[in-house]
């Protein structure tokens, strides 16, 4: 199946392909267990132009959009759930600029993020803000012409690795939601400091790390929006950067099927290859059906966006029905693997640990069921 890509998408998916079979596939079992961060396969995703699908061609991308970010995502991950993150957590990190940056911001900062110079990092969760990511502490105080931030983030994904922190800091704690405010933090601005790497279950090659900020002054000019509007730009960069989730998830779980199928093949039992077993078989059906199942919806989701619609709610029913979809599989495939898959020696429970995370963040799909809730809510008007 095609899924109706164009010519240049088939040619991203068959680069992609590629590079996770020559250049993921011999170091991701390395890279997980040492937590090793791909720097060296940074270079080659900059090189294949990886970063530069989703931004606009007036600020050096290929204006491409987020149906080729997903497709890349997706493929990356077929190899490695962690390393495919420096694609698509500099997505998320960008995002704050593309959509709400002014034009300047975007002239100095895009360019460079598109070129894979460096990469990105969004900065919302606190240690006391996850879900409710309302009430972040950090604070940005005006002084003069510069904004002073106090605090610090956790969970950051890139954290450590990237040039550009998008930061969403409180400017007014009195007014909630509407006293946040996004800000540009170039690495090496006095006062940022990494904190915490985090040692994770799963996504082992990605970094998590904890980010300070000590009296980190910002100019005013990297204020992203207007002052009281951080909030809706990080829920519009949410509803944005979710598709990118979903498409991990979606590799991790086709990655552990196409493993599961393979093994099943040529794992006898009882004289004959246990694919040969309809309780085998059934269970195989039920993975390849719920994989194919969310990527229409992942693709679909992606399109939208790229057509301008508003998609916030396919966002985040995209990435909740994905990332159920890859724990599923991912469990099963361990299962087809039988006492194999839950050792080390095989690759395919790494997949399980992987896929746990796509749960988790960019809204958890306990808070995205709520989020799809409230649109159907506001769909069919007043309740009484
Ligand atoms: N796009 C634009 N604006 C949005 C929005 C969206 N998708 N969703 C909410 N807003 C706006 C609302 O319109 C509201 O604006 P006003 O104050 O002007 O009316 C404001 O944001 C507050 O919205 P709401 O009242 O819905 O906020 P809640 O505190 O109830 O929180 C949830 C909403 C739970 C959805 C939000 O906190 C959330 O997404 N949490 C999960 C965060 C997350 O994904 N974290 C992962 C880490 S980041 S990698």
């Amino acid at each position: 199946m095609d899924y109706f890509l164009d010519d240049f998408q088939k040619e991203l998916v068959a680069t992609a392909r590629r590079i996770g079979k020559e250049k993921i596939k011999p170091v991701a079992a390395e890279y997980d267990l040492n937590g090793t961060f791909p720097h060296d396969l940074v270079k080659i995703f900059a090189d294949a132009g990886f970063y530069s699908l989703y931004h606009p061609e007036e600020y050096g991308g290929l204006g491409r959009g987020v149906l080729d970010l997903v497709l890349v995502t997706e493929e990356l991950s077929k190899f490695c759930g962690g390393i495919s993150l420096a694609v698509a957590a500099t997505a998320l990190g960008s995002f704050p600029i593309i959509l709400s940056g002014s034009d300047e911001q975007k002239q100095k900062y895009l360019p460079d993020l598109a070129a894979g110079k460096h990469l990105a990092a969004f900065c919302l969760t606190e240690a006391s803000a996850g879900s409710d990511a309302g009430s972040i502490k950090t604070k940005a105080e005006k002084k003069g012409d510069k904004y002073v931030l106090n605090g610090s983030k956790v969970f950051i994904t890139n954290g450590g690795n990237a040039g550009i922190y998008t930061v969403i800091a409180s400017t007014d704690p009195d007014k909630g939601t509407r006293g946040t405010s996004a800000f540009i933090v170039e690495e090496g601005t006095p006062g940022l400091k990494v904190g915490k790497y985090e040692d994770k279950m799963g996504i082992r090659a990605s970094s998590t790390a904890e980010m300070v900020f000590e009296d980190c002054e910002v100019p005013e000019e990297n204020l992203i929006g207007r002052v009281g509007a951080g909030f809706a730009v990080a829920m519009k960069t949410l509803d944005r950067s979710r598709p990118g989730v979903a498409a991990q998830a979606l590799g991790i779980g086709q990655g552990a099927l196409d493993m599961a199928l393979e093994y099943a093949k040529t794992r006898e039992q009882f004289g004959q290859s246990i694919i040969q077993f309809q309780a085998l078989q059934f269970m195989l059906a039920d993975m390849s059906m719920k994989a194919e199942a969310a990527r229409a919806l992942v693709y679909q989701t992606a399109r939208m966006i790229d057509a301008g619609l508003s998609a916030s709610k396919e966002s985040a029913m995209c990435k909740v029905v994905a990332s159920d979809m890859a724990m599923e599989v991912s469990t099963d495939a361990v299962q087809v693997f039988g006492g194999y898959g839950y050792m080390r020696d095989y690759p395919v429970e790494k997949f399980m640990r992987d896929a746990k995370i796509t749960q988790i963040y960019e809204g958890t799909n306990q808070i995205l069921r709520m989020v799809v809730a409230r649109h159907l809510i506001k769909e069919i008007g007043k309740v009484s």
